[in-house]
């Protein structure tokens, strides 16, 4: 297995695809996928146009449908729900498809849909993605950051390097036979750094402190816990997972 790490799915290659591509957002956007699958969810069909989703999804049945939108880290108005996973409980999306669009999460999940495998993966399943990989051993492995419109953010970063060290340690490879690119490494030292203290590394991002300005203390919190859920949120259909 090669893992190479992208710090935003502008950075991945054009002409290229890999076995397996991993999209990740921690806050928030595959947390709360994550979360919802956990918590019973029938499906979540990601949509980086907010018209779009409103048309796909008055075509399903208004009692088996979710709508979240998130846009600048708030809800979209009209919409059920905005991005928050704890809003997420299996009372609300039991059964139910969550039609979602954020403003980096999605747009990632987008950019690798049409890899042979696509996850999406955030700290709270990082074992659950980890499972998987090392039992279907794909040759080519891209771990996607979301970013934040462009730009580098750490959480994802950390994340990539979370799933990465876990990859490196249980399968005792040399770390220049499982690193496709430097970023790999650079993603495992963060992580290496900061792994007893997530939450104050999300305090350092910039995306942390945005949320934090919207009173989101919670959601950092729950978004930095690892290996909480056994869920894997692996695609069935474009933009399906
Ligand atoms: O950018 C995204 O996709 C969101 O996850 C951002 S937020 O955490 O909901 O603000």
């Amino acid at each position: 297995m090669k893992i190479f790490v992208y710090h935003t799915p502008e950075l991945t290659p054009t002409d290229e695809a890999p076995e397996c591509a991993i999209a990740v957002d921690v806050l928030r956007a595959t947390s709360t996928m994550a979360t919802v699958l956990a918590a019973g969810g029938e499906a979540v069909q990601v949509f980086s146009d907010l018209d779009l989703l409103m048309e796909v999804s008055d075509k399903w049945p208004a009692e088996k449908r979710l709508r979240a939108g998130e846009r600048g880290g708030g809800k979209v108005a009209g919409f059920e729900l905005g991005n928050s996973p704890l809003d997420c409980t299996a009372e609300l999306v039991q059964g139910k498809r969550l039609f979602i669009s954020t403003t980096n999460g999605t747009r990632a999940l987008q950019r690798i849909q049409d890899a042979p495998i696509v996850l999406a993966a955030a700290l709270i399943n990082r074992a659950a993605v980890v499972q998987f990989l090392l039992e279907k051993q794909p040759e080519t492995v891209w771990i996607v950051g979301s970013g934040w419109e462009g730009s580098f953010s750490l959480e994802d970063t950390v994340c990539a390097g979370a799933i990465a060290h876990s990859i490196w340690q249980q399968t005792n490879s040399p770390l220049e036979e499982l690193a496709g690119n430097d970023e790999v490494s650079s993603a495992i030292a963060l992580y290496s750094q900061w792994q007893n203290d997530l939450l104050g590394l999300f305090h350092q991002a910039s995306h942390g402190q945005r949320l934090l300005r919207l009173k989101c203390l919670e959601d950092l919190k729950y978004c930095s816990q690892t290996d909480i859920l056994d869920v894997l949120p692996i695609q069935q259909e474009p933009g399906v997972l």
